[in-house]
C-alpha cells in the first residue's frame, strides 16, 4: 500500500504542487454545473490530468476526485 501510494505521488509530481496553489474551483470547471468534471471541462485546468485524477475511472471527475487533484480543496 505505501510503495503505490508513494508512486502515485511521485506521478502527480510537479503538476499536482502547481495545481494546490491557484486551481480554480470545482463550480468553476464544471462548466455545464452537472456535477462532473468531463474530459474536455478537465482540460481546460493547466497541469489536471484526468487520467490521473480519475481515481475510480468513470472517465470524469467528481468533487472528490477533483479536490484531491488540485490539493485537497485548500480552505
Ligand atoms: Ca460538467
Ligand atoms: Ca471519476
Amino acid at each position: 500500500m505505501k510503495t503505490k501510494l508513494s508512486i502515485t505521488v511521485l506521478a502527480l509530481g510537479f503538476a499536482g504542487a502547481a495545481l494546490a496553489q491557484d486551481a480554480p474551483s470545482f463550480e468553476e470547471v464544471d462548466q455545464n454545473a452537472d456535477g462532473m468534471i468531463s474530459q474536455e471541462e478537465a482540460a481546460s485546468v493547466e497541469g489536471l490530468d484526468l487520467a490521473t485524477a480519475d481515481t475510480n475511472q468513470d472517465g470524469s471527475l467528481d468533487r472528490s476526485e477533483y479536490e484531491a487533484a488540485t490539493g485537497g480543496g485548500a480552505q
